[in-house]
């Protein structure tokens, strides 16, 4: 068993969050998630008040144990979707792709625990300043929108640079990389891609049997020309998408209008063609369709053989 400053604070039994993934972590995964002993995230995404109310009744129905809601805070509905967090007593919020001191002062006055992803040292500190809980150390291995450092390099300075707990996310699949994550100095994981084929998860099939083909260099980046890189599988989208960013002629605005609608187009519609399916580096090592549990009790497992097998190595 893994006792962590993650698994006593919010009172659950494995320290691993499920990615608040845009139209994929919705109300079902989550509860399947919080059910199989870890936190289960709902992406409010860019979803309005309404939708995401919805998905919470869905998660409260199928799970007395808690969730958190992951606020992507380029949402145009953010401000909405930040009263309804109070509104609706969520115990524990996720941020991404932004720094949303902002929004703190109200969400801890309500009792809610706030724990930011972050990329860089600076946000790190920052967002500690105003009163995270924990941070999520997120490495570019990771899928969707990402930043610089690979999580081997940002654990360890995110670690050395505040004193909270800090879960690391991006480029873990497996028990070895959650052990490794635990020598970086994380107390928790956070995982996106192998909980994208969890038999809860309600994408199409299409991209669930893309994650499970995906060879080791199957990931791209592209959106970097606009200030917001994302990862996702390579498919025809993605490499038109990154010609189009090296296109002199193209404008950011059509560069924006292209890459619209395309993850709702892989998730929902499952269009190999002009879908972007989102996907981390470790996508290769996602191999089989398993219950959210049994993937949280494989990587445990897996993690406590290779932390008790790491004395091999000590003389
Ligand atoms: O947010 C994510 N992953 C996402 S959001 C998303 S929706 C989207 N679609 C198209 C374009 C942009 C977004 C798909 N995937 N992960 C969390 C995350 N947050 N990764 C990196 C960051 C981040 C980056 C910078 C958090 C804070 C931040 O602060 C500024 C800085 O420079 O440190």
């Amino acid at each position: 068993m893994i006792k962590t400053r993650i698994t006593e604070l919010l009172e659950i039994e494995y320290p691993i969050f499920q990615g608040g993934m845009a139209w994929i972590a919705d109300g079902k995964l989550a509860a399947a998630v919080s059910n199989g002993g870890g936190l289960g995230i709902i992406a409010a995404m860019n979803t309005d008040a309404d939708t995401l109310r919805t998905q919470i009744q869905i998660a409260r129905s199928l799970t007395d144990k808690p969730f958190g809601v992951n606020v992507m805070l380029m949402s145009p509905f953010v401000a909405e979707v930040a009263e309804l967090l109070v509104e609706e007593r969520i115990p524990v919020v996720t941020t991404g792709a932004g720094i949303p001191t902002s929004y703190m002062p109200r969400w801890l006055d309500a009792g809610i625990q706030v724990i930011p992803v972050v990329a860089s040292v600076a946000t790190a500190k920052r967002v500690v300043r105003s009163g995270a809980l924990a941070v999520i150390a997120e490495g570019g291995e990771a899928g969707g929108h990402v930043g610089e450092i690979s999580t081997m390099a940002l654990v360890p300075q995110i670690c050395d640079a505040v004193s909270v707990p800090v879960i690391a996310a991006g480029g873990i699949a497996d028990g070895r990389q959650a052990a490794a994550a635990f020598m970086l100095g994380a107390e928790g994981l956070q995982v996106g891609t192998r909980f994208l084929v969890a038999e809860e998860c309600g994408i199409h099939q299409v991209y669930k049997d893309k994650i499970l083909k995906a060879k080791d260099i199957d990931t791209i980046t592209t959106g970097k020309r606009l200030g917001h890189p994302v990862r996702a599988l390579k498919t025809p989208f993605t490499r038109s998408m990154l010609k189009a960013e090296y296109n002199a002629e193209i404008s950011n605005e059509e560069l924006e209008e292209m890459g619209s609608g395309s993850l709702r187009r892989a998730a929902v519609d499952g269009d190999a063609q002009e879908g972007a399916f989102m996907a981390g580096q470790v996508a290769a090592m996602v191999t089989k369709e398993q219950s959210a549990a049994d993937i949280i009790r494989d990587i445990f497992d897996e993690m406590e053989t290779s932390l008790k097998g790491a004395m091999k190595w000590v003389k």
